[in-house]
């Protein structure tokens, strides 16, 4: 039933797709800056918001909080290089609830001036790490290109009720070929 041309198309998409997961690749982009909303509050030893959450591994011992409505932050992160296909791109953090009555967040990016927090998260009590998968950027539904992740800021708000957080860790990874 299949052709000498179907199976050799067939071949060939199937050494494609073997290649394509050889190759496959993960970046870590730390972040290095404050974006455009800083309302989160740090813990005094570190010198900007984005030091207290840029480090890997993670360390605790410094981190950024927001116990009331109302309050967004978000970070740059470190530039990839050019990428002919990216299969994700997941925006992780390391966080605990503020208190038991302050537990909620909201992630997301903010793309070409366009904020997209979309995923919402009951935190747990003791600290624990939370990766988001993003298969498409969300300002287009489309793969992500790789100037459009350099250019993305990332980061979270406390715009629902009995929002708060401690977050000590901050980063976005890219699988890529
Ligand atoms: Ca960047
Ligand atoms: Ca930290």
């Amino acid at each position: 039933m299949i052709d000498l041309n179907e199976k050799t198309t067939i071949l060939v998409l199937g050494l494609l797709l073997v290649c394509s997961v050889a190759m496959a690749s993960t970046v870590r982009l730390m972040p290095d800056g404050d974006g455009a909303y800083s309302d989160w509050y740090r813990t005094r030893n570190c010198a900007a918001d984005w030091q207290c959450i840029d480090e890997y591994p993670v360390s605790t011992s410094d981190y950024v909080f927001a116990n009331s409505f109302g309050k967004i932050s978000t970070y740059t992160f470190a530039n990839m290089f050019n990428a002919t296909s990216i299969d994700n791109v997941k925006l992780c953090f390391y966080g605990a609830r503020y208190d038991s009555s302050h537990r909620f967040v909201r992630f997301g990016f903010r793309l070409n001036n366009t904020d997209y927090f979309d995923t919402t998260f009951s935190l747990p009590t003791t600290y624990g790490l939370i990766c988001i998968v993003y298969e498409n950027n969300p300002a287009t539904n489309q793969p992500w290109q790789y100037g459009e992740v350099n250019n993305a800021e990332a980061g979270m708000n406390t715009n629902l009720p009995k929002a708060g957080a401690k977050i000590a860790q901050m980063y976005l990874e890219a699988d890529y070929s």
